[in-house]
C-alpha cells in the first residue's frame, strides 16, 4: 500500500518483522505512506544517513508530520492516538493490558533474541554455523509461541477470529510477522494451532496481505 507524495515515510526492509508490524497498522488505518527501503542485508542501517534517523541502527522509522518516530509499538500506538479509527487497542483497560502484553511478549521478548544482529554476532564471535543459528532461532521462537498461546488462551473474553475479538488490532500486527518468520525458518508450529489459525485469518484481510514482505518494493523474488 505504498503511495507517492504522501508526506509520510516509512523506512523499512521487506523482511523486517518490526517494519511489517507498522506496515499492517498503517494499512489498517488506511494511511498513505511512501516506503523507503533500508537494505539490512547490505548494512545500510549502520550508515550515517540511517543512524541520524535511528541511532540504534534499526528499522522501522516513521517520519510523520515533521517527526521522526522509532520503535514499532510506539509508532503503532502513536498512529492509534492520532488516527483513532479503526482502533487498534480495546476501549477497556483490561483489554488494553492484554493486547499490550501479547504485543510486548513478541516485540520485546521473542523477537530481539532472533534479530539479524544477534544471529550475526552468534556467527562472527561465537563460531555458530547456519545450522546452529537455525536451531537457536527455532528454539526461542517455538518456546515463545507456546507460552504466548497459553497466555492467549487464559483470557475469558470473546474468541477470534483475531487475537482480541472480531477486529484486528495491535497484537495481530505483532503476531502475523512473527508467524511469517517462524514459517520461513521452518519452526514446528504443530503445538500452536490457534496462532496459525489467527495468522491465516489475518492474511485474508487486505491490510495484512498488502503489508506482506513479498509485496514490498524492495522484495527479492
Ligand atoms: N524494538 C524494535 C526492534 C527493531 C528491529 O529489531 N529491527 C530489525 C529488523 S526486524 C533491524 O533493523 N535489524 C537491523 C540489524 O539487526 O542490524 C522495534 O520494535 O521497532
Amino acid at each position: 500500500m505504498a503511495q507517492l507524495d504522501s508526506s509520510r515515510w516509512l523506512y523499512s526492509y521487506w523482511r523486517s518483522s518490526a517494519a511489517f508490524r507498522v506496515r499492517i497498522a498503517l494499512n489498517l488505518k488506511g494511511l498513505a505512506y511512501d516506503c523507503v527501503p533500508v537494505h539490512l542485508a547490505r548494512g545500510e542501517q549502520r550508515g550515517d544517513t540511517h543512524l541520524r534517523r535511528s541511532p540504534q541502527g534499526l528499522v522501522p522509522v516513521l517520519e510523520d508530520d515533521g517527526m521522526t518516530l522509532t520503535q514499532s509499538l510506539a509508532i503503532i500506538e502513536y498512529l492509534d492516538e492520532v488516527h483513532t479509527a479503526p482502533p487498534l487497542l480495546p476501549s477497556d483497560p483490561a483489554g488494553r493490558a492484554r493486547v499490550r502484553a501479547l504485543s510486548q511478549a513478541i516485540a520485546c521478548d521473542m523477537h530481539p533474541l532472533t534479530n539479524l544482529r544477534v544471529l550475526r554476532k552468534l556467527k562472527a564471535d561465537f563460531g555458530a554455523d547456519d545450522a546452529a543459528c537455525a536451531r537457536w532461532y527455532r528454539d526461542w521462537v517455538e518456546q515463545g509461541l507456546r507460552a504466548w498461546q497459553e497466555q492467549w488462551r487464559a483470557w475469558p473474553g470473546p474468541v477470534g477470529p483475531y487475537v482480541h475479538g472480531t477486529a484486528p488490532g495491535m497484537a495481530d500486527c505483532c503476531l502475523v510477522p512473527q508467524i511469517y518468520n517462524a514459517q520461513r525458518y521452518a519452526c514446528d508450529l504443530d503445538a500452536t494451532p490457534d496462532l496459525v489459525r489467527m495468522f491465516d485469518a489475518c492474511m485474508q484481510h487486505p491490510a495484512f496481505a498488502d503489508a506482506h514482505p513479498s509485496r514490498q518494493p524492495d522484495a527479492v523474488p
